[in-house]
């Protein structure tokens, strides 16, 4: 098989209720800009990024795929994935302008497209070819029932739905908005409607100082919370430490980490325990399984954030030994062939070939052509 074309594409994918924000982040759309990589056999591997819709930096991130590293995979063969991941990576004209970044999640997306054509070819879905096990379960935690702009009537109500009415065993709430105290009494409110059994995680998006973290981690205690997500500042990895040496509440970060070093500094530094590798940040899948493995030599559990919807990690999760727990956010659901299926708080191991970002006809037909 040979490579002959690389096409872009950029989808924009509306969220929950027209906007959602976090502390941090506010939108509308989800993007998911990325390509179609073509091949003499008719195979097409696709492969996505995840950003907020914006598209003056969506178009960069397609023209990077296309204009950046494609002449680079014209006539190449698909299936050595590994090589032309290392290929690629090492552009000394590349990564002399961006060893993250822009070329990062270029590079991550064309690594998806990439593996989708190896399982695609195989005709297997991908955690089988990754040597997955279908027996494994993988269990989802629902991110969508607790956004920060959400009044608190509507937290409640939409988290009690998920766990009553859809089956799940644990939510995620937002925290870090303006009052500590409206955050604690959120949090209190969703954890009385819900009982002592169900799990509940808390993501700051990294906008607390490390005062404001010890303190309001300290509290958070009182409610029995698997973890707190992105405490403080994306890259500040001794301030993480300090903050895990000061409260009980484990830590849980990684979805702004670009790179299997980064993860390494946090990991060995004793600053992480829920490890939160993103595909769609790193350079892709080959990246991905690199820092799964890290995790696993220091006995942390791989939980991925679901820039991708869910679509290849729910994949990664089925074929990785660290991966028992996934996020779920609903927002490619319309805009994919074979989107995610859950079955009363559980993944559903999917068999279509592939590493599952092929966008359905219709988005396709929507699509913008950058
Ligand atoms: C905005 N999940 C997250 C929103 C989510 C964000 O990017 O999707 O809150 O990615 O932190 O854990
Ligand atoms: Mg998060």
């Amino acid at each position: 098989m040979k490579i002959t074309k690389l096409e872009p594409i950029i989808l924009h994918a509306p969220v929950t209720r027209g906007g959602i924000a976090d502390s941090t982040h506010k939108l509308s759309h989800w993007g998911a800009p990325g390509v179609a990589i073509h091949t003499d056999t008719g195979h097409i591997g696709y492969g996505f990024s995840g950003t907020h819709a914006h598209l003056p930096t969506d178009r960069l991130i397609v023209d990077c795929i296309i204009h950046t590293y494609g002449p680079l995979l014209i006539g190449e063969d698909p299936g050595e994935v590994i090589a032309l991941w290392e290929k690629l990576h090492k552009q000394a004209e590349i990564y002399w302008v961006g060893r993250a970044g822009i070329t990062h999640l270029a590079l991550g997306a064309i690594d998806i497209a990439l593996w989708d054509l190896k399982a695609k070819a195989a005709g297997e879905p991908l955690w089988k070819l990754l040597g997955g096990s279908a027996k494994k379960k993988v269990e989802a935690y629902n991110t969508d029932g607790g956004w920060l702009n959400w009044p608190l009537k509507t937290v409640v109500s939409d988290c009690k739905r998920l766990v009553e009415k859809d089956g799940y065993r644990a939510v995620k709430l937002k925290v870090g908005g303006p009052n500590p105290l409206e955050d604690l009494r959120r949090v209190e409110a969703v954890r009385k409607a819900l009982g002592p059994d169900i799990r509940i995680m808390t993501d700051a998006n990294g906008r607390w100082t490390l005062p404001q973290a010890i303190q309001t981690g300290r509290r958070l205690k009182d409610f029995d919370i698997v973890w707190i997500e992105e405490p403080i500042y994306f890259d500040d990895v001794e301030g993480h430490r300090r903050l895990a040496e000061a409260i009980e509440t484990p830590i849980a970060l990684g979805e702004q980490l670009y790179t299997a070093s980064a993860f390494r500094d946090f990991i060995h530094a004793g600053a992480v325990h829920y490890v939160q590798p993103d595909v769609v940040r790193l350079a892709g899948i080959t990246e991905f399984w690199q820092v799964a493995d890290l995790a696993r030599c220091y006995s942390l559990p791989v939980v991925p954030h679901v820039g991708d919807m869910c679509q290849v990690h729910q994949h990664l999760c089925f074929a990785h030994p660290a991966c028992a727990l996934l996020e779920y956010i609903p927002w490619l659901r319309d805009w994919m062939e074979a989107p995610v299926k859950i079955k009363d708080g559980y993944y559903v191991a999917p068999e279509a070939p592939g590493a599952g970002m092929t966008p359905s006809r219709k988005a396709l037909a929507t699509i913008n052509k950058a």
